[in-house]
Formats: structure tokens, C-alpha cells, sequence
């Protein structure tokens, strides 16, 4: 495995073989030397053979791209710049979010060095900022990891160089006091020390970095959050999500690969707090290199963990196409809390691999239809205004509606089909009455794709469904429209 991982120095010719073998520093390259009986380098000291030449910029990334793989042989003097941005985003559909940023993104740009490169890294911080940041990269051997000397206030730069001398993929974040709160706010982002002889090559890498949110209000609750510092010391959070925001590899901005590809994710965790059981539904990851680590070490992984403040490389092939999720398989996480990102594959259906459906019929052991779930009543206090009905149909969709339909109401292709622009919903209000009221099973087209799935009956008052479809008409460029209560009693039968 180790072999497969880095290509042997024995495989490059000429001068080359001089550079590969005098910077690596692996255990497994030198017992190659030695069996090469090429001996040319032996009396350089270590400082000379690590010496870097030349000097560049590094490139950096935003989530979920990569830098490209690094081609040198020989490690070189790189200048890595961040700034710091304290900034308003959006965290979900309506949710938006103060975060303090490493590049303006969370997470923070994806860095991107070979081993025994000498890293002169600088730290902006915008002089609109409130707070003071510094920056602790797990890459650096030294105090802090950086943190003790990139301590900025806002309007000044901070600068010191470390040698990148163990490969691997790394976390960084911020670690002012409070330590906690600047994490949590999306301080944190990879930085990935690549082995002297590099990765082996792959078709396609991403970036992919989960954390939690702890705000005031609940999960989905409109308008601009604050940080809350109770619920991050339980450890409760509101949001659990990939690249900062709930729905930020979704839909139009899944990741994408065809069949046949090979995938490679540099998964990253900034907690604060949790642990993620980092999975990809319907895909086996045939190398992991557990905890970030330069070695790929186990085979054939489900899923694998990620500790807070540690990473994760996984890499897969695609051998089928279609939509697969990635998921904290904790995963109430997942479905409630905003932990799942979209992997887009195309490419040709292979039924040797997976048939799809072979067959399907209903099956209802209780005897029963749908069956329902049960839910809260409220007593209606007086007629709402459109406005109103629809800012309260907005809370109702989030708590009935958006685990399975999104909080984009784009849905879930093959699963869920969306209420942004449903042709079926959009012909006949009276059918989402009818959805909500007695549930929904058996084959449904909706904008040309045929759904089988099963929608339960929801036990909301009338109040409630008129306020939820209100809200549905009204929103993601529907046509806009409402429901009245009456219109629902008519309904119920
Ligand atoms: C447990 C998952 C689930 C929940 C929760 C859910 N739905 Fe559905 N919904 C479905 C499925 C699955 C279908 C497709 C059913 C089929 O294939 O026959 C569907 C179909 C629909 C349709 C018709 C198809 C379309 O896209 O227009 C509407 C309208 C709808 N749902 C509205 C809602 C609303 C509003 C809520 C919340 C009050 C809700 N649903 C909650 C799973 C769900
Ligand atoms: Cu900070």
C-alpha cells in the first residue's frame, strides 16, 4: 500500500532521482536508497538537502475546489497571504449568520504546500473587523502552531515563516480568546502538506469541511443570528453543516464526477464540538487515510470518523451514476440539521452494478393507508393577513416540511420531488390540500420525473395547512397566491 501511495524514486530518472531521493524524508525512500546503492547525495547534511529554491505565491482555494497538485521535486520558499473578514451571510434559506472568516468563505481558503517547503505566512486582519484573530495551523511544529506570533488586531498584519515538516492534511483555525466562540463563528479551513513525491493522481479532489452553528433562535428560524454561548457549551447545536451553510453543496452547487472517475475529498472538521461520522450514501471508500494522516490506512470504508480540530482523505470511484448524498451519518444531523451535501455522477446506468427498481407494489401490514404523523394545533386567534399567513407558513414548512422537500423546496431528485416550480402543485392548490390532509402515495410525475415515494398525512389544523401552502405559493419564484383555511375545510372529508 505504501509503495502504491508514493511513487518510488527508483521510477524517476536521472537528476531527478538525486532531488526525489535527497528531499524525501520518508523512512520507506531511504531504504530504497539504500538498496539502490545510489549514494550520490549521502553527504549532504540535512539542512542542505532541505534547502529550499526559488520562491512562490501559494494558490489558494475556496470550497469546495482544490488547489492543483504540486509538480516541483523539490521544496521552495512559499508566500501564503489571509486576511480576515468579519461578515453577514447566509447560513440557511432566510437564515443569515455574522461569521468571522479566514478569506471572506467559510471554511477559510484551501492551502495547499509540499513537504519541507518553508512557509512565510502573513495574517490580515480588515480594519472594519471588531475582534483581534491569530491563526493555529496543526502544520506547524511550534508554539500555537503559529497562534503565538500571528496575534492581529483589526486594521494591522501579522508575519511568521514555518517549515512544513510532516505531510499530511491538516486543520487550521483561529485561536483567540475565546477560543470557542471564534471557531464557531467559521474561523477554520484545511491546509494540505503533500508527501515529496505527491498524491497519486485522481480525476477529480474537493474540498469539504463540516462544523456546527449554535444560534439563538432554533434551526430555520428566520432573519440574522446570533452566536449562542449556552447552547455551544451543552454542546446542542442548532446547525451541523458542509462548507458553512446548509444547502452549500446542494442542487445547482452539488459536487459533480462521471462514471468511471475517481473522486479524492479532503475532509476537514472544525467542530467546535462534534465528532462527524463522515459517510457517502450509496458509495464504499475504497482508501482512507484516516485522521489526515500522509498514509493511506484501511481499505473498503462505510464510514469514518473525523474528530473535531482533524480531518480525513477518502477517495472513491464512481462506477454509477446519480445523485449521492454525503451525509454525518449521526443523522439527525443530517436530515435536521443541514449535514448533507450532494455528489453528482453521470454518465450511463450500469445494471450489473445496480438495477434500479426491479419491482414494487404496496405493502401495508396494519391494514391501514398512510399513515399519519402527529403534530401541534393551533387555535387560530383571529383571520391573518396574507404577509402573516405567509411568514407563518415559513416556520411550519421548516418543521413539517423541509426534511423531506428542502428548506429550498428544490426536494431531493428521486426521492422528493421539489415545490419550486411544481407543475403538479402550481396546476391545482387544491392538491397540495389534499397532500397534506390524506398524504400521498403511488406514482406521481412532477416536471417530468415520476415519484413513487410515500408523503405521510400531517395532522396540521386547517389554520396551519392554508399558512404552509400560503408560504410554499409564495416563495422560490412560485406565482405567489394563498390558501385560505375555508378552502382546506372544504377539503377535508
Ligand atoms: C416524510 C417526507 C415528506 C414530508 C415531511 C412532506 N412531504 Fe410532501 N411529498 C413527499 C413525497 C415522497 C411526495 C411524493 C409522493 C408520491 O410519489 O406519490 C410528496 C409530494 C408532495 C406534493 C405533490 C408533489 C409536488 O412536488 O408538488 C406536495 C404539494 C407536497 N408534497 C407538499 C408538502 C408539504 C407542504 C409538506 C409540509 C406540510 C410536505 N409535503 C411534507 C414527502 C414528504
Ligand atoms: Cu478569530
Amino acid at each position: 500500500m505504501h509503495a502504491k501511495l508514493i511513487r518510488s524514486p527508483l521510477s524517476l530518472a536521472g537528476a531527478l532521482v538525486l532531488a526525489a531521493l535527497a528531499f524525501n524524508p520518508w523512512g520507506c525512500g531511504r531504504t530504497q536508497d539504500a538498496d539502490s546503492g545510489d549514494r550520490a547525495d549521502w553527504g549532504l547534511s540535512l539542512a542542505e538537502r532541505a534547502a529550499p529554491r526559488g520562491e512562490e505565491a501559494a494558490i489558494l482555494t475556496r470550497a469546495p475546489q482544490v488547489p492543483p497538485p504540486l509538480t516541483r521535486s523539490h521544496p521552495t520558499h512559499v508566500v501564503v497571504k489571509l486576511d480576515v473578514r468579519e461578515q453577514v451571510g447566509r447560513l440557511a434559506e432566510g437564515v443569515e449568520y455574522t461569521f468571522w472568516t479566514f478569506g471572506g468563505s467559510v471554511p477559510g481558503p484551501f492551502i495547499r504546500v509540499r513537504q519541507n517547503d518553508v512557509v512565510e505566512f502573513h495574517l490580515s486582519n480588515h480594519p472594519d473587523n471588531k475582534m483581534p484573530h491569530n491563526i493555529d495551523l496543526h502544520a506547524v511544529t511550534g508554539p500555537g502552531g503559529g497562534a503565538t506570533s500571528s496575534f492581529t488586531a483589526p486594521g494591522k498584519s501579522t508575519q511568521f515563516t514555518f517549515t512544513a515538516l510532516n505531510a499530511g492534511l491538516f486543520v487550521y483555525h483561529c485561536a483567540t480568546a475565546p477560543v470557542g466562540m471564534h471557531i464557531a463563528n467559521g474561523m477554520y479551513g484545511l491546509i494540505l502538506i503533500e508527501p515529496p513525491d505527491g498524491l497519486p493522481p485522481v480525476d477529480r479532489e474537493y474540498y469539504v469541511m463540516q462544523s456546527e452553528f449554535y444560534t439563538v433562535g432554533g434551526y430555520g428560524e428566520s432573519g440574522l443570528q446570533s452566536f449562542d454561548m449556552g447552547k455551544a457549551l451543552r454542546e446542542e447545536p442548532d446547525y451541523v453543516v458542509f462548507n458553512g451553510a446548509v444547502g452549500a453543496l446542494a442542487d445547482t452547487r452539488a459536487l459533480h464526477a462521471e462514471r468511471g472517475e475517481t473522486v479524492r475529498l479532503f475532509v476537514g472538521n472544525g467542530g467546535p464540538n462534534l465528532i462527524s461520522s463522515f459517510h457517502v450514501i450509496g458509495e464504499i471508500f475504497d482508501l482512507v487515510h484516516g485522521e489526515g494522516g500522509s498514509e493511506a490506512n484501511q481499505r473498503n470504508v462505510q464510514t469514518t470518523l473525523v474528530p473535531a480540530g482533524g480531518a480525513a482523505i477518502v477517495e472513491f470511484k464512481v462506477d454509477v451514476p446519480g445523485t449521492f448524498l454525503l451525509v454525518d451519518h449521526s443523522i439527525f444531523r443530517a436530515f435536521n440539521k443541514g449535514a448533507l451535501a450532494m455528489l453528482t455522477v453521470g454518465g450511463e446506468e450500469d445494471a450489473t452494478i445496480y438495477s434500479g427498481q426491479q419491482a414494487e407494489g404496496i405493502y401495508l401490514p396494519e391494514g391501514g393507508a398512510v399513515q399519519a404523523i402527529a403534530g401541534p394545533r393551533a387555535a387560530p386567534a383571529r383571520a391573518l393577513s396574507l404577509a402573516e399567513r405567509v411568514a407563518a407558513g415559513g416556520r411550519i414548512y421548516e418543521q413539517n416540511c423541509a426534511a423531506c422537500h428542502q428548506l429550498t423546496g428544490q426536494g431531493i431528485p428521486g426521492a422528493f420531488p421539489p415545490l419550486a416550480g411544481s407543475d403538479y402543485l402550481l396546476a391545482d392548490k387544491k392538491r397540495g390540500i389534499q397532500a397534506i390532509l390524506h398524504g400521498l402515495q403511488g406514482e406521481l410525475v412532477v416536471n417530468g420525473r415520476t415519484y413513487t415515494g410515500v408523503m405521510p398525512a400531517l395532522q396540521l389544523s386547517d389554520e396551519e395547512i392554508a399558512s404552509v401552502l400560503s408560504y410554499v405559493l409564495n416563495s422560490w419564484g412560485n406565482q405567489g397566491g394563498s390558501v385560505e383555511p375555508q378552502q382546506v375545510r372544504e377539503q377535508r372529508r
